[in-house]
């Protein structure tokens, strides 16, 4: 039964890789789902999370950043960026609060080839020195493309987020609630350890090794009321970077271990056994077979 006044609908968020869009989204969701990085392009898959009041559902996807693709995992990214925009009910597009750049104009570009009312999002104006500075940007963002709403907000400091959320749901349609309250993504829990672990990788890792990293949870059991067992494989293209990604005496992959684990434990609820394992497949971004292995499939 749909519900009078109830409103519920699908929200897409795109911009530049590092602009905040996972930031913005674990934000408004209130709990860690997306994964955060300083390094760009973190977020490879399309996560669907779920935010629930009395009066609306607003199912979030986190998207790819749109950026011309340099390899086939890169074009998957943009398929899959573009594909999301047409599916929702309101884009977010997001971008810092500095001049439109080459970056913010391609994904423009893509938003004229569809229909979805879309707010332009200037995240991170905590870092203006002069929040005077706002209305001149926003100028020159309003020459470029007729925006539904333009909302300034600092995804960091959760500053305007409020008038953001009120102003995506009166763009909903009424509609009932697509799923239970306390859902708040539909990834298994193997996603979501999976991206726990690359997220480890990425903040204990620097250089080539973060980007030629993949991470498959291969088994979860349960071995008693109180322990679960995973066995884990972080995937890398080279056997020098297996080598950084074991460290000196497995020192490296015992970090990523034991920090992967002590989230995972917090996420699930319970003790955690993790097996983890390094194994090379060499040049798997330019390959389909082993990116439908990864789950990167459309
Ligand atoms: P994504 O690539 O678009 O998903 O960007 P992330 O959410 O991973 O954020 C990239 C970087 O920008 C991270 O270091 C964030 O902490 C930072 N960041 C995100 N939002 C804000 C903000 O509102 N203010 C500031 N100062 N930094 C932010
Ligand atoms: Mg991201
Ligand atoms: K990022």
């Amino acid at each position: 039964m749909v519900q009078e006044q109830f409103r519920s609908g699908f929200v897409a968020l795109v911009g530049r890789p590092n602009v905040g869009k996972s930031t913005l989204l674990n934000r408004l969701v209130g709990q860690k789902v997306a994964i955060m990085s300083d390094k760009p392009q973190t977020t490879r898959h399309k996560i669907h999370s779920v935010v629930t009041r009395a009066d609306a559902q607003v199912v979030f996807l986190d998207t790819p950043g749109i950026h011309k693709p340099k390899h086939k995992l890169g074009e998957y990214m943009v398929d899959v960026a573009l594909s999301a925009l047409r599916e929702v009910d309101v884009v977010l597009f997001l971008v810092e609060a500095t001049a439109p750049g080459p970056g913010d104009e391609y994904i423009i570009n893509q938003l004229r080839e569809i229909k979805t009312p879309v707010f332009l999002v200037i995240n991170k104006i905590d870092l203006l020195g002069n929040k005077n500075e706002l209305l001149p940007l926003i100028d020159q963002f309003r020459q470029k493309f007729s925006f539904a709403e333009i909302v300034p907000v600092s995804a960091l400091e959760g500053e305007n987020l409020e008038r953001l959320f009120n102003l995506v749901v009166s763009y909903l349609p009424f509609g009932p609630q697509y799923y239970p309250d306390e859902m708040i993504t539909d990834r298994p829990e193997r996603f979501i350890m999976a991206e726990l672990i690359r997220e480890k990788v990425l903040h204990l890792t620097n250089q080539e090794v973060p980007h030629a990293v993949a991470v498959v949870v291969e088994e979860v059991e349960k071995r008693s009321a109180q322990l679960v067992y995973v066995r884990a494989v972080i995937y890398a293209e080279r056997e020098s970077q297996k080598a950084i990604l074991i460290g000196k005496g497995g020192r490296m992959l015992r970090e990523v271990g034991r920090l992967a684990r002590e989230e995972m434990e917090a996420l699930l609820g319970s003790k955690i056994y993790l097996d983890l394992w390094v194994k090379v497949k060499p040049d798997w971004r330019n390959r389909d077979p082993y990116l439908k292995d990864f789950g990167y499939t459309r």
